[in-house]
């Protein structure tokens, strides 16, 4: 097995995939700084620019493209760590699906940028954004499936090689996102093509709406545990390898996975719970299988809790919390990844709320969901990925992570999690005193309600001063990305950069966990049993389609 990866090609994917990640990176947090300005009425903005370009431009270069293009850097790097080298086709497939994904994501921005594409990530119709924007989204889709599909290969000539064994674990788990990725993808792929495209080009008169938001949703929740998933291979495989420990049940850690890829698709309508044409029987079924893909998250902090508890024990800590003190919070590469844990708690909390019929009521389409989005993609997931980049990109250049770089990387990650307690905590109580998400500064309210928005936490200011800081803390992150790729010295043989992978023992593991058909099979049933009939329902009775409409 390689351990090391002496191929160039090996390396420059992934770096490429994290230089687009990391360009965005910078953009989005820039128009989320100019977001909270506005919010507050404290910048307004010149004629050719306005809020919602800027909210859309945030949310697809955060959420989407940042993401998407860390997950295959971290993939392709993963995999050929794992699996061995890659061959010279999986090298040219994972490039050509690159350069789809860029080509669609530099589409995207030049609609986005020149004012054409002002219908925020979740491009509702009927908002109707240029054509060649819902051409870009299509082949970003399309661009992934190609790297997708270039890893699958990788992993499928391994198993074969290897009849009778099990995958390591971090193939494993990049497989089974993939196959979410892949399922929920269809849904948005569906809309675009037969919807969106013809729509936004005049070869349709009109659009229903209501398919094309239960089509996106479809989509939309899975979307959140494509982010998430690549997170969790790092709590369960690179952070037990950090802190000297092992990982605490490969089977629990595989039965989570293949979980997600039951329970995160059939779910979309808890998305949807205020809007009419949808009946509740089919709401509530989406909603009792939304707890059900909670029990994973449940699991894994179970493990984690297991893992670092057992590791703190064997270091000698003692007594009830003893072994917490033992663990390496010296270390900038675990202590990120532990606080960016620390945060999903009141995130999952947060989200089982949302998920509650009739709380959701309460909070949907308020700043509270903005809070929530924050404080799940936005540290558990993004802050995770900034611990990984400390020691990827060294791993990728061969250049060290030097003392003084990881003084910078605590000082990023408190930043980090500073502004975004305060920013987080004033739009999750900002929301519940009933401020609208996706608008930008609003007076219309009653003045007695604008006035439940002058609290010390509750506040647009707070919420401001929050993100300021956090975008002086994305800007360390540059610094650091910058100089780990370009100036740091060079390693020697000594200080090299691994790619930290945990032992993972497979000799309990059930084989039926990577029986891919019968967890395909079983979620195609699922999606089947939770859709079909409310899809045909919103087709057969569906009102005259929409016309377009620009608002902006
Ligand atoms: Fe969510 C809306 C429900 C998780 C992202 N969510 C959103 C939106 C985004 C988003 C972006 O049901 C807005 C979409 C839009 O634009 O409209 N969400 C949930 C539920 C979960 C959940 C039930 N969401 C996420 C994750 C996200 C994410 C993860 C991104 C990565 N969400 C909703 C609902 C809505 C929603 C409704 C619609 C609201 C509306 O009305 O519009 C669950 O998956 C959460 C389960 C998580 C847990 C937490 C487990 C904790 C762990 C940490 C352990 C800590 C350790 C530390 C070990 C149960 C694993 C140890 C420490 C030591 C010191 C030792």
């Amino acid at each position: 097995m390689n351990q090391s990866m002496n191929l160039p090609n090996d390396r420059r994917l992934p770096l490429a995939n994290t230089a687009v990640a990391y360009a965005a990176f910078l953009i989005g947090t820039l128009c989320g700084l100019l977001q909270v300005f506005i919010r507050n009425d404290a910048l307004t903005l010149p004629g050719w620019l306005d809020y919602y370009q800027i909210l859309t431009a945030h949310g697809l270069l955060l959420a989407i493209v940042f993401t998407t293009f860390f997950i295959f850097a971290f993939f392709q790097a993963g995999t050929s760590k794992a699996l061995g080298q890659f061959g010279p086709r999986v090298i040219l497939w994972n490039w050509i699906g690159f350069w789809i994904t860029l080509l669609g994501t530099l589409l995207i921005v030049v609609m986005v940028v020149s004012g054409q594409a002002s219908v925020l990530y979740t491009f509702y119709a009927p908002l109707q954004a240029h054509g060649l924007f819902y051409v870009g989204l299509a082949l970003f889709v399309i661009g992934t499936w190609v790297q997708g599909f270039a890893l699958i290969g990788h992993y499928v000539k391994w198993r074969r090689a290897n009849k009778g064994q099990l995958s390591p674990l971090f193939a494993f788990m990049t497989v089974a996102t993939i196959i979410l990725w892949v399922i929920a993808c269809l849904g948005v792929v569906a809309t675009v093509l037969f919807q969106f495209i013809p729509w936004a080009f005049g070869w349709t008169d009109g659009i229903n709406v209501e398919l094309s938001r239960s089509l996106f949703w479809y989509f939309g929740h899975p979307l959140v545990y494509f982010w998430l998933l690549p997170a969790y291979m790092a709590w369960y495989i690179v952070v037990p390898k950090l802190i000297g420990g092992k990982v605490f049940s490969d089977s629990l850690a595989r039965l989570s996975f293949v979980l997600f890829i039951l329970f995160s698709i059939p779910v979309g309508f808890h998305h949807q719970l205020t809007e009419p044409g949808i009946a509740s029987f089919w709401k509530f079924l989406q909603t009792v299988l939304t707890f059900m893909v909670i029990i994973p998250s449940l699991m894994t902090a179970f493990s984690l809790f297991a893992t670092f508890e057992t590791r703190g024990r064997q270091l000698g800590g003692k007594g009830l919390f003893g072994w917490i003190t033992k663990l390496p919070w010296k270390d900038v590469r675990f202590t990120s990844i532990l606080i960016a844990m620390l945060f999903f708690i009141p995130g999952g909390a947060g989200g089982i709320i949302n998920a509650s019929f009739q709380m959701n009521e309460l909070v949907h389409n308020t700043l509270w969901v903005v809070g929530h989005f924050h404080i799940t993609v936005g540290t558990p997931v993004a802050m995770t990925f900034f611990g990984l980049t400390f020691w990827f990109i060294p791993y990728l250049t061969g250049r060290q992570f030097t003392k003084n770089l990881q003084r910078l990387a605590f000082l990023q990650i408190f930043t980090w999690s500073i502004g975004m307690l305060l920013m987080s905590t004033a739009q999750h109580m900002l929301g519940l005193l009933g401020a609208p998400r996706r608008t930008a500064y609003t007076g219309y309210a009653h003045e007695d309600a604008l006035a439940w928005f002058e609290g010390v936490l509750s506040n647009h200011v707070t919420m401001a001063v929050g993100g300021s800081i956090l975008f002086l803390s994305a800007l360390l992150l540059i610094y650091i990305v910058i100089q780990l790729w370009w100036f740091a010295p060079v390693s020697d043989q000594e200080n090299k950069m691994t790619f930290p992978m945990a032992e993972s023992d497979v000799s309990g593991t059930p084989a039926l966990l990577e029986n891919w058909k019968v967890w395909i099979g079983i979620a195609f049933v699922l999606i089947a049993l939770a859709y079909t009939i409310p899809l045909s329902e919103i087709i057969q009775h569906a009102p005259p389609g929409s016309g377009r409409f620009q608002t902006w």
